[in-house]
C-alpha cells in the first residue's frame, strides 16, 4: 500500500480502491492488447498466455501495483495467478456470485487480488461488490446470488484498481450495458505459496533476459537465501 492510510484501510476493511493505477497511453495500450490477446487466446486467458505478451509481462512490475503488494508481502511477493475476464454487451452473467478466493485461519492477508479495470464500472456495467470486514473469520457466504445488506459497490473508473484480500466476500456484477466489461486480475501472495497451476510452465517470453526481481515475482528465483529469520511484511533481517 502506498501510504500508511491506505495500508490501515486495507487491513481494516479487506479491500482498497486505488485510483489512476494506469493512465493515458498506457491504459489505451492495455485495452488494445487486451482485445487482441482475447481474440487470439480466447476462451481462457490465464498467466500461461498473458505472460507471452510484453505489455502484460511489464504490468506485473508496474510500481502502483507491485509496490502495494510488497507493502504487505515484502520480499516474499509472488504472482500466483494472472487472468483476463471479459463480459460483452447485455451479458447473461449472474448479478451476484458471492465467494472468497482463499480462506486461511487468521486475519493476516495471505493472498491479494488486484482487479485492474479497463472500463468504467458503473451500476449498468456491474461493479465489483465487497462486504467490508468479511475477510475475518472462516464463514463462507450462503445466499450467494442475493444482495448483502452490508455490501458496497466499487464504482471504479477505467485505470483504477481494487486490491482485495483473497478472503473477503466479493462478487462481480452483470454487464447490462452496450459496452464491454474488461478486467485484468493480478493475484499475488507469499512466495512460499504454491502457484495456481498444474502441469503448465511460465512462458519463456517472461523469463528470457528477466531481472532477478522479475524471476522472484514469478516464483522461479528464491528471494534471498532461504526463509529463516525473515520478517513477513518487510523482507529479511
Ligand atoms: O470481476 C469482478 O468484479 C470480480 C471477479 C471475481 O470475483 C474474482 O476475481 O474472484
Amino acid at each position: 500500500m502506498y501510504t500508511a492510510e491506505e495500508k490501515t484501510f486495507f487491513l481494516e476493511h479487506g479491500y482498497l480502491h486505488a485510483k489512476g493505477v494506469v493512465e493515458g497511453e498506457h491504459l489505451e495500450l492495455l485495452r488494445r492488447e487486451f482485445d487482441r490477446i482475447w481474440a487470439l487466446e480466447n476462451p481462457r486467458v490465464n498467466q500461461h498466455k498473458l505472460l507471452k505478451y510484453p505489455v502484460y509481462i511489464d504490468l506485473i512490475e508496474h510500481p502502483p501495483i507491485v509496490d502495494r503488494h510488497r507493502a504487505i508481502f515484502g520480499a516474499q511477493t509472488q504472482l500466483l495467478q494472472y487472468d483476463f475476464l471479459r463480459q460483452g454487451p447485455k451479458s447473461e452473467s449472474a448479478e451476484r456470485g458471492w465467494h472468497r478466493d482463499f480462506v486461511f485461519p487468521g486475519d493476516r492477508p495471505i493472498s491479494i487480488n488486484t482487479i485492474l479495470y479497463l472500463d468504467d464500472m458503473t451500476e449498468e456495467v456491474g461493479p465489483t461488490r465487497v462486504v467490508p470486514g468479511s475477510h475475518r473469520g472462516e464463514a463462507l457466504p450462503v445466499a450467494r446470488d442475493q444482495p448483502h445488506r452490508d455490501e458496497i459497490a466499487v464504482c471504479a473508473a477505467a485505470g483504477d484498481a481494487a486490491f482485495i484480500n483473497g478472503a473477503i466476500w466479493h462478487t462481480g456484477g452483470r454487464n447490462k450495458g452496450e459496452g464491454l466489461r474488461r478486467g485484468v486480475y493480478l493475484y499475488f501472495g507469499y512466495w512460499w505459496l504454491k502457484r495456481y497451476e498444474s502441469e503448465q510452465v511460465i512462458p519463456w517470453q517472461a523469463t528470457e533476459n528477466a531481472s532477478a526481481a522479475r524471476l522472484e515475482l514469478l516464483g522461479i528465483k528464491m528471494p534471498d537465501r532461504d526463509i529463516h529469520m525473515y520478517r513477513p511484511d518487510a523482507g529479511f533481517v
